[in-house]
């Protein structure tokens, strides 16, 4: 069985198909993605016309959307029960669609490639959604080890990226005390730490200037 994993290792959705690979010790090769890598890019392309990474290709078997690859590579990760599998994958949606992609909407004004003049209105409804579900989450995970409960899940491979970067673009208020518990706890998973401590060389790319911290 051949598994190769195309991404970047500063890229955050492609932190989220590294963690499970981590926690299951998957062997498999990284195709990193960029400028100095046109043959992986020129595979990737051919792959996934839509050019978002992570990929996953399990011999033969193409596999876009970082959610998809956890279940595949893990599919514990979400639980078989069908209560605790609904609020996994909520969790999995809110960190994605709430907070990631309002994290991305953010850097992107900061890529003078992408946006040569910040749109500081969209600047300023990222944030403010930001702030609006940052107290929904940190009621939603008072009292919870993990991200949807006792379990290391699907939902926690989404929330490590998105709480990351979150707290650097846009820092979670010092009074949601479950949510900032949480993320230093996700942080120290091991799986997770290996995929920090991976894109530390990276971090002179972030955009915003990226904090002395994590
Ligand atoms: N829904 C996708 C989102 C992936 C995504 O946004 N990846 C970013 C990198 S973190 C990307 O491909 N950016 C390059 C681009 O948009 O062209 C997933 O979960 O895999």
């Amino acid at each position: 069985m051949t598994v190769e994993l195309f991404g970047h290792p500063f890229s955050s959705y492609t932190w989220k198909a590294l963690i499970p690979l981590y926690e299951m010790d998957t062997s498999f090769t990284f195709r990193m993605l960029g400028p100095d890598n046109q043959e992986n890019g020129d595979v990737f392309a051919a792959y996934w016309p839509a050019g978002k990474f992570p990929l996953l290709v399990d011999d033969g078997l193409v596999i876009p959307e970082s959610s998809i690859i956890v279940e595949h590579v893990a599919p514990h990760f979400v639980p078989e029960e069908r209560e605790a599998a609904r609020e996994t994958r909520l969790l999995d949606r809110v960190f994605d669609n709430q907070v990631m992609a309002n994290v991305q909407a953010i850097v992107a004004e900061h890529l003078p490639f992408i946006t040569p003049t910040p749109d500081e209105g969209r600047i300023a409804r990222a944030r403010a959604a930001l702030d609006a579900i940052y107290p929904w989450l940190d009621d939603r995970l008072d009292g919870r080890h993990w991200a949807a409960g006792d379990a290391f899940t699907l939902a926690d491979c989404a929330a490590a990226p998105a709480l990351f970067y979150a707290d650097w673009v846009h820092p979670i208020p010092e009074a949601l005390g479950a949510l900032r518990v949480y993320r230093q706890r996700v942080l120290a998973r091991p799986s997770v730490a290996r995929a920090i401590d991976e894109a530390r060389p990276y971090r002179h790319l972030f955009p915003l200037g990226a904090p002395d911290r994590d």
